[in-house]
């Protein structure tokens, strides 16, 4: 049994699809960030960023902040989403990295400056619009060509679809990119995904785009 630490953001949906992906039995404790409960000094024991999601493994002990960490951890305990063969196993690391160190925070940039503050900061809402449509522009060049981000359904996948829901809070028409549409679509249709992205609250459904 894993205790699973989130909320209803893209970071902690990683998490969620991926517990339902992986058929893992799972406890769903609510942290509303909204109301400061990631400060919470019990769960400051868990995750000492005080960010979500995080997870307790009940089997090993083992706690784990950082959706990242918490994906390799998944995918190695249940051999699944996760090749084993030498150059698509560190593939997918290396997207799940992309996705760690652009994606989650270029975009949840887009989201501080230009959903939530517009016009406070015309700078870093150029700057982030920019880099959010660069990195569309990787991701549909990456997809060329293939269903999956590398090889198979993986982590990488996991970690990147519930940004990319965000689409319409970035400011992007899917149908500029074709090929990250296709993918968002597949990837939507999964009844995995779709129970995990209601977790911990069905108030926002996965976007689907005209
Ligand atoms: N790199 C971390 C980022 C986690 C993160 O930023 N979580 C956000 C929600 S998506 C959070 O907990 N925010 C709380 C806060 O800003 O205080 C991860 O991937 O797990």
């Amino acid at each position: 049994m894993i205790d699973l630490y989130t909320w209803s953001t893209p970071n902690g949906r990683k998490a969620s699809i991926a517990l339902e992906e992986m058929g893992l039995p799972y406890e769903v404790h609510p942290i509303d960030i909204g109301k400061g409960e990631q400060f919470d000094p019990e769960f400051l024991k868990i995750s000492p960023n005080n960010r979500i999601p995080a997870i307790h493994d009940r089997d090993t002990g083992l706690s784990l902040m950082e959706s990242g960490a918490i994906l390799m951890y998944l995918a190695m305990k249940t051999d699944k989403f996760l090749p084993t063969s030498f150059e698509s196993r560190w593939r997918v690391i290396e997207w799940l990295m992309w996705q760690m160190g652009g994606v989650g925070p270029m975009l949840g940039q887009v989201h501080h400056f230009v959903k939530f503050n517009p016009g406070k900061a015309p700078y870093a809402e150029e700057r982030y619009l920019k880099e959010a449509r660069r990195l569309y522009g990787v991701l549909d060049r990456r997809l060329a060509g293939r269903d999956f981000i590398v090889d198979e359904y993986s982590i990488a996948d996991i970690a990147t679809f519930p940004w990319i829901a965000r689409f319409d809070w970035q400011g992007i028409d899917l149908n500029e990119f074709p090929n990250v549409k296709r993918w968002y679509l597949a990837i939507s249709a999964r009844p995995a995904v779709q129970r995990g992205y209601i977790v911990p609250s069905d108030a926002q459904k996965i976007p689907i785009p005209a």
